[in-house]
């Protein structure tokens, strides 16, 4: 009886409710007018319990190492507030922004093939959702606790299906992420810097080739060409899967030797305008890399240095998270209030620069880069290397 009663009267489709205005979804590099963003939450931040992919990135050194569980409740506030700060700054500046709803992270998850005590956060809407064109894609993800962040963003993804019928809403295939995908030398308590770097330097990662990984953050969007990291968060097939699910595009995979944990592209390579990059000095794109930019007169730049020594207490990013810069439109820039030096690097090159406070959010996921993702840029997608 109950069952029936929900089927009683005609089925409406949710198409007209208050939320509806013009939703267009379209974005196909970093640096076109940016019209529609998502900015995260630090709603449930916790620190993930260790698992294997999680246990590579977190530096020897780190707070982080030997702790998990939720992050405190100041500490979630504070984060909130400059995420509520940045979110108002942007809708000042006429740029529509939405908020995702975040799930418990708190709660432990199990799989056919794994557990977790915990999850993560979804403060970082750019590690999970890659927007191309009129597509978004939930990336696969390579962390366990991060496997159902991209539940947090679904209410979003649905709106967005109803408001506007030319969005194309993608789940990359779902990943077991069973201990055969991950490789057990990095398992190891102890991993000292130079045998990392060895490592990473010869791609010995700790992701396998077991199945399809990426992180939608190791993807950088320059029109028509994609450049990806191959890491600890996207490997080979993961970049091939890209590679044939995009064949108009062309897709370079690229890496970074000198970075001993090489998760996410975006504090290592980071263009600002057509024609203009930023590089880690210390994750030097190697030369036979660089020649495509060269030949087709995009510049690569060294990324002024970070203004700390070190991140903030219990933070797995590094604190390269400086260049870790918003930019609003090829002459508008958003950078870290306190990275006065990536600023003036910022200024001397010609780009308005918008200092945005968000140092105490970036344990709960990273930067202004990394705690947004694209909805709508204004523009189509270009060819900006006619010289292949
Ligand atoms: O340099 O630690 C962090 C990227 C976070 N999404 C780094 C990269």
């Amino acid at each position: 009886m109950a069952l029936q009663s929900l089927h009683d009267g005609p089925v409406t489709m949710n198409t007209a409710t208050p939320m509806t205005r013009a939703i267009k979804v379209s974005s196909w590099n970093e640096w076109d007018p940016l019209r529609h963003v998502i900015v995260g939450k630090a709603d449930h931040g916790q620190i993930p319990a260790p698992e294997p992919a999680l246990n590579a990135k977190v530096p020897e050194e780190s707070d982080m190492r030997g702790r998990w569980g939720r992050r405190s409740k100041d500490s979630i506030a504070r984060a909130n507030e400059l995420l509520d700060e940045f979110s108002a700054l942007l809708r000042r500046r006429g740029i529509r922004v939405d908020r995702p709803d975040p799930i418990d992270h708190n709660l432990a998850i199990a799989t056919p093939d794994f557990t977790v005590a915990n999850q993560f956060t979804c403060m970082a809407p750019r590690d999970v959702l890659l927007t191309i064109g009129n597509e978004i894609i939930e990336a696969t993800m390579s962390y366990r606790c991060r496997w159902f962040e991209y539940l947090s963003y679904r209410p979003l993804l649905e709106h967005y299906f109803e408001a506007d019928r030319g969005f194309r809403h993608v789940a990359a295939p779902k990943p077991r992420l069973t201990d055969r995908s991950y490789r057990p030398d990095y398992f190891a308590d102890r991993i000292d810097e130079p045998t990392r770097l060895e490592w990473t330097a010869r791609k010995h990662f700790v992701t396998t080739e077991q199945e399809i990984l990426f992180d939608a953050a190791d993807v950088t969007r320059f029109g028509r060409d994609l450049v990806v990291q191959h890491g600890f968060t996207t490997n080979a097939k993961g970049i091939d899967w890209l590679r044939r699910h995009f064949p108009s595009h062309r897709v370079h995979a690229v890496n970074f030797p000198g970075d001993p944990y090489p998760i996410h592209i975006d504090c290592t390579f980071v263009p600002i305008r057509p024609g203009l990059i930023l590089n880690n000095p210390l994750r030097r794109l190697p030369d036979e890399q660089r020649a495509f930019f060269a030949r087709n007169d995009w510049l690569i730049l060294e990324a002024a240095p970070p203004a700390h020594n070190e991140p903030p207490p219990l933070c797995y990013s590094s604190v390269w998270l400086s260049m870790n810069v918003l930019v609003l439109d090829p002459k508008t820039v958003c950078v870290e209030a306190s990275e006065v030096r990536q600023a003036e690097q910022l200024d001397r090159l010609g780009l308005e620069v918008v200092p945005v406070e968000l140092r105490d959010a970036y344990p709960f996921g990273g930067g202004l880069h990394c705690c947004t993702a694209d909805v709508w840029r204004e523009g189509t997608c270009e060819d900006y290397f006619p010289r292949g």
